[in-house]
């Protein structure tokens, strides 16, 4: 028979008893991973526990109302047969599960693909959505119609931060004529999202989103719809870059680092980025006046694809960290990612985002920017091309990249510079310590 185990409340940052708003399963039900068990509420947000392996619920340990801080007890799950380990097993039958950890939703991923995002979730109007009353008093305190709200908790439940992004989306649209409906300045004033019946054309299968999913498809479509964003094209002649590369890997060395393009790429983007400080700023507001933030860290988001949806690890500082230490530092973050380990504190306060495809391939694609960021590079595959010297044609390794940035801070021009710098350092490396 399959282990039972005790599942605990996992690391929440700097919450301490928190109370419980809902909790979502029963005994007998049967959960998969990262499955919402229950919701938490705290003064800023309400959040939804995970669940760290798949399994049957045996027993719930808490009730609404009750309050929980990391490490307390929450239910005890039959582990599914199949389910990966969440924690070192141990002699007892019932044993602790440490702490998974909560990405922080607004923060998870805002990069896709440009071809335009659905939204992954429907408001259907009039329809009251399933909310707890706390978050249906919270709604009435703000006077906000919840059937005019999307709702992203499980099965269509209206958060608290379902609320917030309602009322931060009606300011920007005050602020913004454009973007209100039935404008004269022609706003997005746009069709009912198309409800069709797909099974009267053939077989179905519905799937659930998973909670990445549902959280960076609201924060991709927001992002799309409300940045002007630009795509500028260069290509970068990496063949000694990438016999340099290949070099250090064959080489070994003490360390036994494996160094990845990847890193290169994050610390020549710190140093064009230096050189082009706009595209290391986000738009802030003073006093209702807009602001540019210029930031002085650099700490460099990359796009992990992960078997739930897009996540963004963010390298910190790495304007201090040299190329073998950022290498390692992607590996183990791109290891938790893939792991659902990925804790707060590892995905906020990014400055600038690489999204990489060149491992999978691809000529090109443009990505979203990942706000509040105002710029992101994206990458393809490298091939070999026959390139014109003056006298004859060379073969030579080259890496398409892109750069999506916002028109309201960056233009044409500066974009076309900034990739011309990269490419620049990604021809001939050296140029980085000049
Ligand atoms: N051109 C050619 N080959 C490349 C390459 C490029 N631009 N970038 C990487 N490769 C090759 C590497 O050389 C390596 O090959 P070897 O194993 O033979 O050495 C292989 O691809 C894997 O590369 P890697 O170990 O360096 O990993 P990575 O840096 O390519 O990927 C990570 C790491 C986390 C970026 C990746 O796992 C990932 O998640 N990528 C997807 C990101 C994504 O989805 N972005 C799109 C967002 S928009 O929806």
């Amino acid at each position: 028979m399959s282990e039972i185990r005790e599942i605990q409340v996992p690391d929440i940052g700097d919450f301490k008893d928190l109370p419980v708003i809902d909790v979502l399963v029963k005994p007998g039900d049967t959960v998969a991973f990262d499955e919402p068990l229950l919701t938490l509420e705290s003064d800023k947000a309400s959040m939804d526990v995970p669940s760290p392996a798949a399994g049957t619920v045996v027993a719930i340990s808490l009730k609404v109302g009750d309050r929980v801080s990391r490490g307390s007890a929450m239910l005890t799950l039959q582990m599914a047969a199949d389910s990966a380990p969440v924690a070192p097993a141990s002699s007892a039958s019932v044993s602790n599960v440490p702490a998974a950890v909560l990405p922080e939703p607004a923060t998870v991923v805002a990069v896709a693909p440009a071809a335009p995002v659905p939204a992954p979730v429907s408001i259907s109007p009039g329809v009251k959505p399933h909310a707890s009353p706390s978050v249906r008093a919270y709604a009435r305190k703000l006077g906000v119609d919840v059937t005019r709200v999307v709702a992203t908790g499980k099965g269509g439940r209206l958060l608290r931060e379902d609320i917030e992004c309602f009322i931060k989306d009606a300011l920007v649209r005050l602020d913004n004529p454009a973007l209100a409906p039935n404008s004269a300045a022609g706003g997005l004033d746009l069709l009912p999202w198309p409800n069709v019946d797909f099974a009267k054309f053939g077989t179905i299968e519905k799937v659930a989103l998973s909670r990445i999913k549902k959280i960076s498809g609201a924060n991709l479509a927001r992002n799309w719809v409300m940045i002007p964003h630009v795509t500028n094209n260069e290509e970068a002649d990496i063949t000694g870059l990438e016999a340099f590369r290949v070099q250090l890997n064959q080489e070994g060395g003490k360390d036994g680092i494996k160094y990845t393009l990847l890193a290169f790429l994050i610390k020549a983007a710190v140093a064009t980025l230096k050189a082009f400080p706009q595209f290391n700023s986000s738009l802030g507001n003073e006093d209702g006046e807009p602001v540019l933030v210029l930031k002085q860290y650099y700490h460099i988001g990359f796009a992990a694809d992960t078997p739930n949806g897009l996540v963004v690890p963010v390298i910190r500082d790495a304007d201090q960290k040299g190329i073998g230490q950022i290498a390692v530092e992607c590996g183990e973050l791109a290891r938790k990612a893939r792991d659902g380990k990925l804790g707060p504190a590892d995905m906020t306060g990014g400055t600038f985002t690489v999204s990489s495809l060149g491992g999978i391939g691809g000529t090109g694609f443009s990505p979203i920017i990942n706000a509040p960021e105002v710029a992101i590079l994206g990458v393809t595959r490298s091939q070999m091309k026959p390139v014109w010297d003056g006298s004859g044609f060379a073969p030579r390794l080259i890496l398409p990249m892109a750069l999506s940035w916002d028109h309201r801070v960056v233009d044409g021009a500066a974009a076309a510079r900034f990739l011309q710098h990269l490419a620049a350092l990604l021809a001939d490396f050296r140029r980085i310590t000049l």
